[in-house]
């Protein structure tokens, strides 16, 4: 008998025809966000799950005793919407997406740098507004990125190809932490000992670490008030990684430039005071967010539960 899956998202078409002809499946055809109640029948119904970051699944669901479930596919690189502890302790193992998304969403990072640095949301906002009265020499300038230097906080995979770009397209120096020794790289870059080290000289610093645990909130005040004032904050990793009211006072004051940020410590709670801002750019989660990207991530995912229910290696196993 196949082996029965829930998927809590809609996904791309051939990720689920792949998922049709391989399991039993439950599709979320109109793709409403499960509530606990709707994941916890899962748990008890299912084989697997393929989840997403939207899905909270915490240690009540893997804790259940009438659980069935023995793997979550997690669609997504970042798997801090999973309790790991819980899911070792009750022997779940846990799959993810690495890899495929790493050019999407290092493209969108240099997206969110560009348009921090040169202005793009405060001026299309005074275009639409009918607020633009003509060319002046003088008007929206904004700051350039030849010979600035980009500090990457997290020189894993996404940080690196951020790097690669800023250094080989737009002629950046790249300054870094990295937790660990990492390197050498194809492009040039120097670390740093600390985050506050590469935030205090970075013109732009661009966030590339996990979220959740120790990681929640180390953004905040300390390391923002090490920023120099012109600069820039850019965040495509997890919301949790900075103190946005911190960021809010820090944008308000003048105290940094700007800000471009695809994630939230509460998704999809955006902070009224972060949309009040005119130097900050708000995208709604969409650094994977390209047709090719999202249906490599699916597929590595369906690769992953294949794999788990073929008793063959896993192709990305966290646990
Ligand atoms: C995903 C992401 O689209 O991979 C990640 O960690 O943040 C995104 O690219 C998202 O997690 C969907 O689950």
């Amino acid at each position: 008998m196949p082996a029965r899956i829930i998927v809590t998202r809609k996904l791309p078409e051939p990720v689920e025809a792949r998922l049709r002809e391989h399991f039993t499946v439950a599709l979320n055809h109109d793709d409403t966000p499960f509530g606990p109640g709707r994941l916890a029948s899962g748990f008890r119904a299912a084989d697997g799950m393929l989840c997403a970051v939207s899905d909270q699944i915490t240690a009540s669901l893997l804790a259940a005793p009438d659980r069935r479930l023995a793997i979550l596919a997690n669609f997504g690189v970042g798997v801090n919407n999973i309790d790991l502890e819980a899911a070792r302790a009750a022997g779940v193992v846990v799959t993810n997406t690495p890899g495929v998304l790493t050019d999407a969403t290092a493209d969108l990072a240099m997206a969110l740098i560009l348009a921090a640095t040169r202005r793009m949301t405060e001026s299309e906002a005074l275009l639409r507004q009918g607020g633009w009265d003509g060319f002046r020499p003088t008007a929206m300038l904004g700051m350039g990125l030849q010979g600035k230097r980009l500090g990457i906080i997290g020189m894993g995979r996404i940080g690196q190809a951020t790097a690669r770009r800023a250094a080989a397209g737009f002629g950046m120096e790249i300054v870094y932490f990295n937790r660990s020794p990492v390197g050498p790289f194809d492009f040039p870059a120097e670390p740093r000992p600390s985050i506050e080290a590469v935030m205090a000289e970075a013109d732009i610093v661009s966030l590339h670490i996990p979220g959740g645990g120790e990681n929640r909130g180390r953004i905040g005040a300390e390391a923002l008030a090490a920023m120099k004032p012109t600069a820039y904050l850019v965040n495509t990793a997890r919301g949790d990684l900075i103190d946005e009211p911190a960021l809010i006072a820090a944008l308000r004051e003048g105290r940094i430039a700007g800000a471009g940020l695809d994630v939230f410590a509460e998704e999809p709670k955006v902070p009224a005071g972060l949309i009040a801002l005119p130097n900050v750019t708000l995208l709604p989660h969409i650094g994977s967010a390209t047709l090719e990207t999202r249906t490599a991530m699916g597929m590595l995912a369906v690769d992953n539960l294949i794999a788990y229910f073929e008793g063959t290696p896993l192709p990305s196993q966290v646990l």
